[in-house]
């Protein structure tokens, strides 16, 4: 009897550790994961699109844009973005159709250039 007392009492206590420690590497795990989805969210950027507009106005550090639907993006629309290379500031003109390569859930353009104007003979 007494001995089946003890081997019940270290069983028990086996498995607890047992399963502390299981608990533990869950635990742990999930942070892992968190944290390596979050820095994968950070580092990677969504899918892209190319926007094009006209520009409507040009701020310190953003155009304002009035842009077609972009499918998957945005609806068409006037506002403001903010631009990866702030020099094109510095040549673009109210007025000048643009052309940018944007990414999901990033409101910034990248890579802007000015779409030059289509020849008379070809516009309908
Ligand atoms: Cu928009």
């Amino acid at each position: 009897m007494r001995n089946g007392d003890v081997r019940l009492l270290i069983r028990g206590a086996l498995e607890m550790g047992v399963r502390r420690i299981l608990h533990l590497l869950a635990v742990t795990f999930a942070i892992a994961c968190l944290l390596g989805t979050t820095g994968m969210a950070q580092q990677a950027k969504g899918k892209s699109h190319t926007l094009e507009g006209k520009v409507e106005g040009i701020q310190t550090d953003r155009l304002t844009v009035n842009h077609g639907k972009v499918e998957g993006y945005m609806d068409a629309m006037t506002m403001p973005y903010k631009v990866d290379k702030p020099d094109i500031l510095k040549t673009v003109k109210v007025g000048d159709r643009i052309s940018a390569t944007v990414y999901d859930g990033d409101y910034t353009l990248y890579d802007v250039h000015v779409v030059p104007p289509q020849p008379k003979s070809k516009q309908k």
